[in-house]
């Protein structure tokens, strides 16, 4: 059982995908797709982590897997190419969640910034599963041994708690590790972050200090990928801005919150680096800009929504493709997971 480099990541169905989740992730996704082997999963387990009323109840999530679904293929997820699963087809996972619950240390997790703001202040009422959320996401990544995960700078701390359950993982059991046959002593890798997309942190249209979220109870804030022409326009025009001109080359972006997130997303979707973007527009008022930003905005992401809604459509196709996506996911994770049982010591037959 040789580490092979290996890519995992995933998207929660929970309400819309985004902007953020297509320019910090999805684009990442599509380029490593034609050079590793990649797995990529709709993470519906995590999406019933938070309240009922926030994930909206199961016809909506079962709704809100396909829709997820039918947005990795719009943007370009080939299911002949990569492994497209949903999670919950795949019970390793949660095998390998509850020998983690037992590596993870109660410490690590108290650390974990995303629990205290999904939390909020009513910490008592969040659910054990908000909790223990990052060990499912390291079991969710070594399940398949997996070396690489592309995404955006928020989930940098949970990667990071992912390495450091792998690694306690090793120590803990090095002995059996040793006796089963890795001379190394390392039955995990330490999974690689990569968070390299053109804009690995997109913020909100209404507020550029928050990062640009499903969650947000503003629709104005973000963009959906299966926003309309008009609606993605409208969502541009009314995006807060401070009251000064755009900034030159020189002067720069700093301090400037809202303008630096604009001027981001427009470089990001343009394909093209932020110095030119202030070379063209700097200077100059921000309806100006705006207007650009609404057009370039139309032509990458029109397409996708439409194309979404399409194979959205067609409920058997989606459910085709996540089953044929589970099947082969299996066939990695279970030999996996046998291999865990039998170096924690439980006894299999
Ligand atoms: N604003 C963002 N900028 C860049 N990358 C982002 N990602 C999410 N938001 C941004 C990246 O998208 C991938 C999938 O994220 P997720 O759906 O699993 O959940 P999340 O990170 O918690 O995203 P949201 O939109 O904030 O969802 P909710 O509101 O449901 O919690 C990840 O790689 C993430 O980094």
């Amino acid at each position: 059982m040789k580490i092979t480099p290996r890519v995992f990541s995933g998207m929660q169905p929970t309400g819309s995908l985004h902007l953020g989740n297509y320019l910090g992730a999805m684009l990442q996704w599509i380029k490593l797709q034609e050079t590793h082997e990649c797995i990529y999963c709709v993470v519906d387990m995590h999406a019933i982590t938070q309240s009922i009323d926030v994930w909206g109840g199961p016809d909506e999530l079962t709704r809100a897997i396909r829709m997820v679904t039918a947005a990795y293929l719009a943007c370009g997820l080939d299911p002949k190419k990569s492994i497209i699963f949903n999670q919950s087809q795949v019970h390793e996972h949660a095998e390998l969640a509850w020998v983690f619950n037992c590596v993870a240390r109660l410490g690590w997790l108290n650390r974990m910034t995303q629990f205290k703001e999904k939390a909020g202040k009513d910490r008592e009422n969040a659910s054990v599963g908000l909790y223990a959320y990052p060990n499912l996401m390291a079991a969710d990544i070594l399940v398949y041994r997996a070396t690489h995960v592309p995404v955006g700078e928020d989930q940098k701390q949970h990667l990071e708690l992912s390495r450091d359950i792998a690694q306690k993982f090793n120590n803990d059991f090095r002995d059996t590790i040793v006796r089963a046959g890795f001379e190394d002593g390392n039955f995990f890798p330490l999974p690689e972050p990569i968070i390299t997309g053109p804009a690995t942190r997109v913020m909100s249209l209404r507020d550029g200090t928050r990062k640009m979220s499903k969650s947000d109870p503003s629709d104005l804030s973000r963009i959906n990928l299966t926003d309309d022409a008009d609606t993605i326009a409208r969502k541009i025009q009314k995006a807060k801005t401070d009251p000064e001109p755009l900034p030159s080359e020189e002067l720069g972006l700093a301090g400037r919150p809202e303008a630096e997130n604009l001027v981001g997303i427009y470089a990001a979707l343009a394909g093209l680096g932020v110095s030119s973007v202030l070379r063209d527009f700097g200077g100059g008022p921000f309806s100006a800009f705006k207007k650009a930003l609404g057009e370039v905005a139309v032509d990458r992401i029109g397409p996708i929504g439409a194309e979404m809604r399409r194979l959205a459509g067609d409920a058997a196709e989606i459910d085709r493709v996540l089953a044929d996506g589970s099947r082969r996911a299996r066939a990695i994770a279970g030999p996996i997971m046998d291999r865990v049982k039998d170096l924690v010591g439980f006894i299999r037959s």
